[in-house]
């Protein structure tokens, strides 16, 4: 008999994200050995027929139509919020007053303000939480957090990451509604600096600390759009792009780039470090490979060396398959439900948590003034 406590998850959404988060709940107990097994409870989204089709295709045990009667279910251990970015505050608040762990779909929220809040709420509520910046875990990435940490970079100087996209060209393409509410200012909050960029700036906190200050500049190539709830032709009120310079607080500058204006793109994220005793880049569409470059290896022999990392001593690694043999995308999902249960066991937050998350916010507030005022922006403080 199983000695596994089971984790019983609602699920709100049922789009790109609610199939990632899905997958991964069914995934992780197959290649992580935990204390906790999440349970498909209930799948909610406003549309019945929608929730059955999506809940019976990913198993889920039953649906509901309204959020509110899910967060108030006794049969329920924790809410994930895969909707969009302006339902997260109500639902989170909702959902922390209840008593339920918490895990939210990236950004936090529509602003650094409205985080504050719901780090404030969930912390005096005391539940879990933890926001999926999947990034994190991609096992290339955390073996790059591993040798920074090890100091096998020395003193950091630079901090390059771009993430480019090019689905938003077409002017026809409207703004709103499902699938589209990344373009709608009032869903999203923003265009690629919320979407795109906070990924980034995420995986650049945590891999080389906090930043001071930001200068970016950000535009909106098309001005108007037919808006799919309204059938009007709206003003389009997001950023298409967006470039910033930074400071970080350990006296490394940084640049960032973000648009969906990229012809040919789709989804390239890429980062590279400069330190004083090595480099690294990493490569999204490469993305079980870690660059690296050592100025201490010996002379004739010295380059940059592609890291294939998919050995049982890289991150995760140990849990899939044998040597040599690499996983994708979806894995950075099980890895961080991996990581959320054990954290829950040995009740050590699994990181970003909603306060991580709301530094992040507050980086993109600062970017997306700065790109209003033209002037250099302090980064206000989330610790
Ligand atoms: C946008 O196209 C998007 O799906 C983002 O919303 C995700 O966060 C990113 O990982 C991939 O691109």
């Amino acid at each position: 008999m199983s000695t596994k406590k089971n984790l019983n998850i609602g699920l709100i959404g049922y789009g790109f994200m609610g199939r990632a988060h899905s997958n991964a709940y069914r995934k992780v107990g197959n290649f992580f050995d935990l204390k906790y097994q999440p349970v498909l409870k209930a799948a909610c989204a406003r549309n019945e027929q929608n929730a059955k089709a999506f809940a019976d295709n990913w198993g889920y045990e039953s649906v509901e139509t309204d959020w509110r009667k899910l967060v108030e279910r006794d049969d329920i251990d924790a809410i994930d919020i895969c909707t969009p970015n302006n339902t997260h505050a109500e639902i989170a608040l909702a959902a922390g007053a209840a008593g339920k762990m918490i895990l939210c779909e990236k950004p936090l929220s529509m602003n650094g303000p409205e985080g504050l809040k719901m780090v404030k709420a969930i912390e005096k509520a005391g539940v879990p939480n933890m926001v999926w910046y999947n990034y994190r875990r991609v096992p290339a990435v955390t073996l790059a957090k591993k040798l920074i940490d090890e100091g096998r970079l020395g003193k950091i100087f630079h901090y390059r990451a771009k993430f480019l996209q090019d689905w938003t060209i077409s002017e026809d393409l409207p703004q709103g509604g499902q699938g589209l509410w990344r373009l709608d200012v009032k869903a999203a909050g923003s265009g690629v600096t919320g979407d795109l960029l906070a990924h980034c700036i995420d995986t650049a906190i945590w891999l080389n600390g906090g930043m001071d200050k930001v200068s970016a500049m950000t535009e909106t190539f098309i001005k108007e759009r037919k808006h799919n709830l309204t059938g009007k032709v709206e003003k389009v009120g997001i950023d298409d792009a967006c470039a910033f310079m930074a400071r970080f607080k350990n006296g490394s500058l940084a640049t960032f780039e973000s648009t969906r204006y990229a012809r040919g793109h789709k989804a390239l994220y890429t980062l590279e470090i400069n330190g004083e005793h090595a480099s690294i880049a990493w490569d999204l569409h490469d993305l079980h490979r870690l660059q690296y470059f050592d100025h201490r290896d010996q002379g004739i022999v010295r380059g940059w060396r592609s890291i294939h990392v998919t050995d049982s001593d890289h991150p995760y690694m140990g849990n899939w398959w044998v040597p040599g043999l690499q996983i994708g995308y979806e894995h950075s999902f099980v890895h961080q439900v991996a990581d959320f249960l054990e954290g829950i066991a040995k009740k050590k937050p699994a990181s970003p948590t909603f306060r991580d998350a709301l530094e992040t916010q507050y980086i993109c507030d600062a970017v997306l003034k700065s790109g209003k005022t033209g002037r250099w922006e302090k980064v206000a403080n989330a610790k």
